[in-house]
């Protein structure tokens, strides 16, 4: 049985778990799942340390191979648990959902990751507003070269679901929700059309609803 390291309030744990059920595998029966990462601690300790050197989750144990790196796990859950052809294999499609996975970890998130932690993490009295306002809105400059992709294709590489998708809306929900919570901080979220349609879309035919979040963790005051 595979072994999943996190907790389900981090959005790398979420893109597995999400993936794992998308591909029809169950907790208790595929996988066991430990809960893992901040209020759960474990990551800082020696026995996970050589799991995953960089302390953080997800980590995935899968008989002798240990993986880290949440993009990394879904290629490989979807290169080697993927029985029913869930995903699609083809060449273009397959580099298609590459491309946007190394734009999402190297890219978007880098670009969104201050105005997510600054808002969340951060207590209110040692906010950088202008430096949250300035990743809000260039997250939104990048999220619309998503978005003219998606107004000629249904998915992220071509007419089917892939696991691209899943680190990408995952990212957007966040983005949604950011703005949600904190109108003011954030400046304007980009009206973005095929965006909305896209997750729509992947919310009535995925498991997305179970994994992604109801709400923001928000742990600074
Ligand atoms: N690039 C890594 C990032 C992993 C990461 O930053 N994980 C965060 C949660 S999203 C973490 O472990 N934070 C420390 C903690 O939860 O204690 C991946 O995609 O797996």
């Amino acid at each position: 049985m595979m072994r999943l390291w996190g907790r389900k309030s981090s959005i790398n744990v979420q893109k597995v778990l999400w993936c794992l059920a998308d591909l029809g595998l169950k907790e208790g029966a595929d996988f066991e799942r430990i809960d893992a990462g901040l209020q759960f601690g474990i990551v800082r300790s020696p026995e996970f340390l050589k799991l995953n050197p960089n302390g953080l989750v997800p980590a995935l144990e899968d008989q002798d191979l240990v993986l880290w790196e949440s993009n990394t796990i879904l290629r490989y859950l979807a290169s080697q648990h993927d029985k029913n052809k869930h995903f699609p294999s083809d060449i273009k499609s397959q580099y298609g959902s590459e491309k946007w996975m190394d734009w999402q970890v190297g890219t978007l998130w880098p670009a969104l990751r201050p105005a997510f932690l600054g808002l969340t993490r951060v207590p209110e009295s040692e906010r950088d507003y202008p430096a949250i306002q300035k990743a809000y809105q260039e997250a939104n400059q990048l999220f619309s070269l998503l978005d003219q992709t998606l107004a000629s294709q249904a998915y992220c590489s071509g007419k089917q679901f892939n696991i691209g998708d899943i680190v990408l809306a995952l990212c957007v929900h966040r983005w949604m929700l950011l703005n949600e919570s904190f109108a003011k901080q954030t400046g304007s979220r980009a009206d973005l059309k095929n965006i909305e349609r896209w997750l729509t879309q992947i919310k009535a035919e995925t498991h997305f609803q179970e994994f992604a979040e109801k709400e923001l963790n928000i742990i600074s005051k």
